[in-house]
């Protein structure tokens, strides 16, 4: 267990590496300098970068080289620093703290950290098309990519969020939110891996409903460590959730029932792999994260 966890972390730190220094390269500085400044800022703070990668090693699966999907994997991690940027506004989750730093609008004022998530937002579909080897099917990677951004995916599963802070919701209405807040995006990730990797329709399915599975086990064990995790751990303000009237599993359930779903989730998620064979060490120890993060603090 040991060996795997060292060969994991160095499998998956070298896609990190890679991604890294990709999005460099797309977002150097030119002109207007602070909109580039302020969009580099958040894409570069200190991440996990499980978006990017999960997209990576599901090409990496089904074609056996993980480059063709190396612009997806940097628009995805832009969409989804865009969708930081834009969280943490104060006409959202009025945040000073995101990625163990100070907020995007904190440092470049909000008019700017409002536009760099918009460039950054536009920038990603760019990158796909302009980028990515034409043998492979951009136009439906960016048909994901906007249907995950926008009413049908994160935006919608936004508004419901900040609804719901003035209501009690049932289960489904929060997994509606989770759904499309955050699923929708691991989802979008699985999901161009598997159109640059030329994956089958059985593949592509299969690699959805695991990414559906982790995505909502990700956002309750996100949600319970907003209750019992330090600033240091979550590089943000922790404790949020429950004054802003948040609506999230600990919250319905109580943290011990939260914890016991994302433990079947990940479960779910993990036989997902085995029963279509996908032997991946970055897929099944990415649910060994969740696993670790809400385990730790029990
Ligand atoms: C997409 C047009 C558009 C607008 C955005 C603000 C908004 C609409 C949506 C909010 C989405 C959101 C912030 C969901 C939470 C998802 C989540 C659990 C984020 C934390 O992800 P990690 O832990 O973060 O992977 P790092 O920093 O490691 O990348």
């Amino acid at each position: 267990m040991k060996n795997m966890n060292k060969e994991f972390e160095q499998v998956f730190e070298n896609y990190k590496q890679d991604i890294r220094q990709n999005l460099k390269r797309y977002l150097s500085v030119r002109k207007p300098e602070n909109l580039w400044k302020s969009m580099y800022y958040t894409v570069s703070a200190k991440s996990k970068l499980l978006r990017p990668v999960m997209a990576l090693e599901c090409c990496r699966l089904c074609s056996g080289s993980y480059e063709p999907a190396m612009p997806s994997a940097c628009a995805i991690e832009m969409l989804h620093s865009q969708s930081l940027i834009h969280d943490d506004l104060p006409c959202m989750d009025n945040d000073d703290y995101r990625r163990g730093q100070l907020s995007n609008h904190k440092v470049f004022g909000e008019a700017v950290a409002v536009l760099a998530g918009d460039a950054l937002l536009s920038y990603g579909p760019q990158i796909i098309i302009e980028h990515t080897p034409q043998d492979i099917d951009r136009l439906a990677i960016v048909h994901k990519y906007v249907q995950t951004a926008g009413a049908f995916g994160l935006v919608g599963g936004q508004v419901a969020d900040i609804e719901a802070e003035e209501t009690e919701i049932n289960t489904d209405e929060l997994n509606y939110i989770h759904e499309h807040k955050t699923a929708r995006l691991f989802e979008f990730a699985v999901y161009a891996g598997a159109v640059c990797g030329k994956a089958t329709p059985e593949q592509t399915k299969a690699f959805l409903v695991y990414a559906q599975k982790m995505g909502l086990a990700f956002q309750i064990s996100d949600d319970i460590l907003d209750i019992i995790a330090t600033k240091e751990e979550i590089g943000k303000t922790p404790g949020k959730d429950i004054l802003s009237g948040k609506k999230t599993y600990p919250h319905i359930y109580g943290i011990e029932e939260s914890k016991k779903r994302t433990l079947e989730l990940c479960e779910e998620a993990s036989n997902i792999l085995n029963v279509n064979n996908f032997d991946s060490l970055i897929l099944e120890g990415i649910l060994n994260i969740i696993r670790t993060r809400i385990e730790k603090n029990k």
